[in-house]
């Protein structure tokens, strides 16, 4: 298939680049790399090295004899957004190019401004030139599980069906984002359900919980191929840094009660989900709704694997128990239902010790990169 990979030089769109290339699909990244421009916005780094993107791809083309394309291009600038589905007609728009941090969203005003302008200006873009030069391409959108935040009963797969005062109707699943950054997702799926409705587009609203873990089979192959890996407190993500603490001897930063609970998935499971719902495109007009999460645990329930993970390694490291910077639920029911990419296919990759052993492994050999100030949060949601 020929597939667009927006946001392909991040941590899991280049991944899913590599893998859809190696698969045998036309992959072109498109990307304006403002990920790395936060990274000194933020005085913060990958813990990984990681080359520059054309360095990146070009590699990847050494390696493999495969060769994937590359523009240098905003989706918020609607010419270049023509442009790329004019001239490449794809079959599948794999949508990742998004601000994704919750913290960085609440920094202040500018910064909730400025993701809702990226995010829902971007979308729109997209979906205006769909509609305008290639009606039949399918969006593979990223969304977020967060979206639904932590209702006290089962969560579905974006619809429900309520009887209301003898009434009947499938509706969207209600919507309780914790942050900005996840409320800007809320409207992406708005935007997309409506072009959907009036003007046939077919679209997948990937609702994906936190991905965690490092390496695929295709970053495995080369160092030059590395993918990012975040730890600070505004990108980085819950079981990677508390992997990532780990390695330095820091302790594991659990916010408040520890008991919130959420979705996580493996990475090399990100790619797979991606490459389903590429094969198995929505049809004209529908807007479908996949959960992308494979397990769910509460924070402890990490920092504990995490801890005994490390004791393995030699490494003894205690769970703090930090003031939460955000405000969130604690002891709240979880149960989202989670099936559409299993039925599809989806083979899950578990969380395994074999697996929090290799990502601490990775993490020990970079540990002289880790800026320790960067660790503690200190962007508050109050
Ligand atoms: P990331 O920040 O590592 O990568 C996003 C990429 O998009 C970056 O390379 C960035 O430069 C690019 N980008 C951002 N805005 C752009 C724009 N306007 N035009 C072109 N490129 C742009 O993030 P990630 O972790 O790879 O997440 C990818 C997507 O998956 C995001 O939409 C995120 O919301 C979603 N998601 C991520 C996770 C997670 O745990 N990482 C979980 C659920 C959903
Ligand atoms: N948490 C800690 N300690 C930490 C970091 C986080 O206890 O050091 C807690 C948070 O308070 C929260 C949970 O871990 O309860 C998850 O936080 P996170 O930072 O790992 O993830 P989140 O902010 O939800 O965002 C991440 C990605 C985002 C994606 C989302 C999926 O950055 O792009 O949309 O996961 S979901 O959580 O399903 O909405």
């Amino acid at each position: 298939m020929k597939i667009v990979v927006a946001g392909g030089d991040g941590f899991c769109g280049w991944p899913t680049a590599l893998y859809l290339s190696q698969k045998g699909h036309e992959v072109t990244i498109v990307d304006n790399l403002v990920r790395r421009e936060i990274d000194e916005e933020l005085g913060s780094n990958s813990m990984t090295p990681i080359l520059p993107l054309e360095e990146r791809v070009a590699a990847w083309k050494e390696i493999t004899g495969l060769e994937i394309g590359v523009r240098i291009e905003d989706l918020t600038d609607y010419e270049a957004v023509s442009a790329i589905f004019q001239e490449l007609q794809p079959e599948a728009f794999v949508h990742f190019a998004e601000h994704r941090s919750a913290p960085y969203s609440m920094i202040d005003r500018e910064h909730a401004i400025e993701n809702h302008r990226n995010n829902v200006e971007g979308t729109l873009n997209v979906l205006w030139a769909i509609k305008d030069f290639a009606p039949d391409c399918h969006l593979v959108k990223l969304g977020t599980m967060g979206e639904y935040g932590q209702p006290n009963i089962d969560i579905e797969e974006g619809w429900i069906e309520i009887e209301h005062k003898g009434r009947k109707d499938r509706l969207p699943f209600p919507k309780q984002p914790g942050s900005f950054y996840h409320l800007t997702k809320v409207h992406d799926s708005d935007n997309i359900m409506f072009a959907c409705r009036i003007w046939g587009i077919r679209a997948t609203d990937l609702n994906q919980g936190v991905v965690y873990g490092l390496e695929t089979e295709e970053t495995r192959k080369d160092a030059r191929l590395a993918n990012r890996f975040d730890y600070d407190a505004v990108f980085g993500t819950a079981l990677n840094r508390f992997l990532i603490q780990a390695a330095i001897g820091h302790d594991l930063t659990v916010y408040g009660g520890g008991s919130q609970t959420r979705g996580y998935l493996n990475i090399q499971d990100t790619v797979r989900c991606i490459e389903i719902a590429c094969q198995n495109p929505a049809d004209r007009g529908e807007f479908r709704v996949f959960n992308q999460f494979t397990e769910q645990f509460s924070v402890n329930e990490l920092a504990e694997k995490v801890q005994k993970v490390a004791k393995d390694q030699g490494i003894d490291v205690e769970i703090a128990h930090i003031d939460n910077p955000r405000v969130e639920k604690y002891d709240h029911y979880y149960n989202a239902v989670n099936t559409n990419l299993l039925d599809l296919g989806l083979q899950p990759h578990l969380l395994t010790d074999e697996v929090l052993a290799e990502i601490l492994t990775v993490s020990r050999a970079n540990a002289e990169r880790v800026r320790r100030e960067l660790v503690l949060p200190t962007v508050t949601w109050k």
